[in-house]
């Protein structure tokens, strides 16, 4: 039996939950969640040195890392539909998630945090005219590999497309305009619209604004 630890609601977790419910297989969730500068369960940090979720535990495999989880599960049991069918797949696979994680998730974390998670909300600050500027880039390569195909690899929903949108699932969340990358913008309300998807289409928690912008900064890098 799969296990996965973190809240779903609260955490990455449901990238993974998005994906387990794709597969349609059974799991047990420990719906972990920490607040800053609380201590972890030690039978927790055993299993995750990092202390972060998701963590997912699959018989002796224990595995960190949302995206590397989702690449995982889709191999194993995602057959030819989710998971790859063959190296050069699995290989755009493991680039279009890296790709999301370095390019596109730190500036689009900030923005949601500053539009929608931070209380009280700010419409337009300093902080998302950088972060906006960084995502014009990744977003227009995205939007142009997106003109002639519907998924990323092509015809068919895989993996590639879940961990591209959800980091992505931001977007709507923070009310970003994205009307100018016309193939992405179809793309993603493709992808959110799936049955799976339901623990992407909302985040039901709000922190604190901090303070300064140097206080955002540290809480992001
Ligand atoms: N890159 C990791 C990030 C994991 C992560 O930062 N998880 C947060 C919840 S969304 C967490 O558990 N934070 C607890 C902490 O930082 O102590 C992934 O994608 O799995």
């Amino acid at each position: 039996m799969i296990t996965l630890y973190g809240d779903a609601s609260r955490t990455r977790a449901n990238r993974c939950t998005w994906m387990l419910n794709e597969l349609g297989i059974e799991y047990e969730n420990k719906p972990l969640a920490f607040r800053p500068g609380q201590e972890k369960p030690a039978d927790f940090l055993a299993l995750n040195p990092n202390g972060k979720c998701p963590t997912l535990v699959d018989g002796d495999l224990v595995l960190f890392e949302s995206l590397a989880i989702n690449l995982y599960l889709a191999r194993k049991y995602g057959g030819s539909g989710l998971g790859p069918r063959t190296p050069e797949e699995d290989a755009l696979m493991a680039q279009w998630s890296f790709w999301v994680a370095t390019e596109v998730e730190k500036p689009l974390l900030l923005t949601a945090a500053v539009r929608h998670l931070f209380d009280p909300r700010l419409p337009g600050t300093e902080e998302t005219d950088i972060t906006l500027g960084k995502l014009q880039r990744p977003w227009s390569v995205l939007d142009a590999h997106l003109q002639d195909r519907t998924f990323m690899l092509g015809d068919r929903f895989t993996v590639a497309d879940l961990n591209l949108a959800a980091v992505m699932h931001f977007i709507p969340i923070a009310d970003v305009d994205i009307s100018r990358w016309p193939s992405m913008q179809r793309w993603l309300e493709a992808c959110l619209s799936r049955p799976g998807a339901v623990d992407v289409r909302s985040v039901a928690f709000r922190v604190p604004r901090p303070q300064s912008s140097r206080d955002i900064f540290a809480m992001f890098v």
